[in-house]
């Protein structure tokens, strides 16, 4: 640090240089983040200060909490089930597979995941000594329930299913998953960390959430399609006896028994969180949805007629076309200022329908793919 502090010109001046590097959201394809509603931004800014590491302290950013997580509770189909906002999909993630371990009598388990899982659950096992089981997909990339079955043994602490998986925006047959888990009286936890704020308003007759028999705990990430400020995730479990076996005891702060994995947490992520959800409602977040699923089907319509099918058809907002040097593709459409990633297995490009995407970014951006494809 230096000896003599800068002036604020200076230290304004230093900081928008930086920003000015920072990429902005509207070329972007590759990300599941978007810029926060002008609402998150207001409540993320009054709320800066709080710290719901100690709630004791600040009882209303701990009202928004609750008041938070009892909506994402009903959107998630169980308006009774509890939990807490956490840091986004990893800790949520953690934290589930922990109260789950914490349940059982033995340390030395594993756990089951389709292969498709996010790396969170590898640090998972690392992190929890658990020997992580990854489960194969069937031709549409759900996870197969025999494989899961398969693997299943005395040892295993939790089955996993994903809502909306990171790669490709398919969802797994949760249902069935959720059968298989009460039949072997093992917990289910969906990571809808992704889908969380965009299945619910697909319609149909989806049944992937706390509707599930079996389902025992959801992530589901305000950062991600809920339009919030980063840091802004979420955990619920059915059964509050589940949320306790994540409990730590510190009987100087103003809540003696913590849940969070973090200590000091920001009220200002609940705030956000709460003013995006009572502002936006069910029609709002409709609309968002609606939008992004209309751009989907543009972008694998337009990719069709210049001859690249998608691997699956859109599930979610989330577009993934086949072709043979998916990397090469990416780094042509970089020189071109488009962010795309890409898929492991099966190869593809990737690419994400967020907030911030406009129908008329999806026609140039496909103007550029069929470019850089002929080259
Ligand atoms: N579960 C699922 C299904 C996810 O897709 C992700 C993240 C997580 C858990 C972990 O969530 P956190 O990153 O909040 O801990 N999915 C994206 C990914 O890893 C996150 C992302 C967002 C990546 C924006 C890039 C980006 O620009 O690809």
């Amino acid at each position: 640090m230096r000896d003599r502090g800068l002036s604020e010109e200076e230290v304004m001046r230093g900081l928008l240089k930086m920003r000015a590097k920072d990429l902005s959201y509207d070329r972007i394809f590759s990300s599941m983040c978007t810029p926060p509603h002008p609402i998150a931004l207001k409540a993320h800014q009054l709320f800066q200060e709080t710290n719901l590491g100690d709630p004791g302290l600040f009882p209303g950013s701990a009202e928004l909490e609750a008041e938070a997580v009892r909506m994402m509770a009903e959107l998630l189909g169980h308006p009774e089930a509890c939990g807490y906002l956490s840091t986004g999909g990893t800790e949520s993630n953690i934290q589930a597979i922990r109260a789950a371990r914490n349940s059982a009598d033995f340390r030395d388990g594993n756990i089951v995941v389709p292969r498709s899982a996010h790396f969170s659950f590898d640090k998972i096992g690392d992190l929890l000594s658990l020997e992580i089981r990854k489960a194969d997909l069937d031709g549409d990339l759900k996870v197969e329930v025999g494989s899961v079955e398969e693997l299943i043994d005395e040892k295993t602490v939790s089955l996993v299913g994903i809502a909306g998986t990171t790669e490709f925006g398919q969802v797994d047959p949760i249902d069935r998953l959720g059968r298989l888990a009460l039949d072997w009286g093992i917990p289910l936890h969906v990571d809808a960390a992704f889908g969380g704020f965009v299945l619910p308003f697909l319609g149909g007759d989806w049944r992937w959430d706390f509707s599930v028999e079996g389902v025992t705990s959801i992530t589901i990430d305000p950062h991600k399609m809920g339009m919030a400020t980063i840091p802004g995730g979420g955990l619920l479990f059915r059964h509050p006896e589940d949320l306790e076996r994540l409990a730590a005891y510190a009987p100087y702060l103003t809540v003696a028994r913590p849940k969070a994995l973090t200590g000091t947490r920001s009220g200002a992520a609940a705030a956000a969180i709460w003013a995006v959800m009572s502002h936006l409602g069910m029609e709002g977040f409709k609309e968002v949805v609606n939008g992004c699923m209309a751009l989907s089907r543009r972008m694998a319509s337009g990719a069709k007629e210049i001859g690249i099918e998608p691997v699956i058809e859109p599930v979610m907002n989330v577009v993934t076309l086949r072709m043979e040097d998916p990397e090469g593709v990416r780094a042509a459409l970089l020189g071109r200022r488009w962010r795309v990633s890409t898929t492991r297995s099966p190869k593809a490009l990737r690419l994400i329908m967020m907030p911030h995407s406009t129908a008329e970014n999806v026609d140039l951006f496909l103007g550029d793919l069929e470019d850089v494809l002929r080259k």
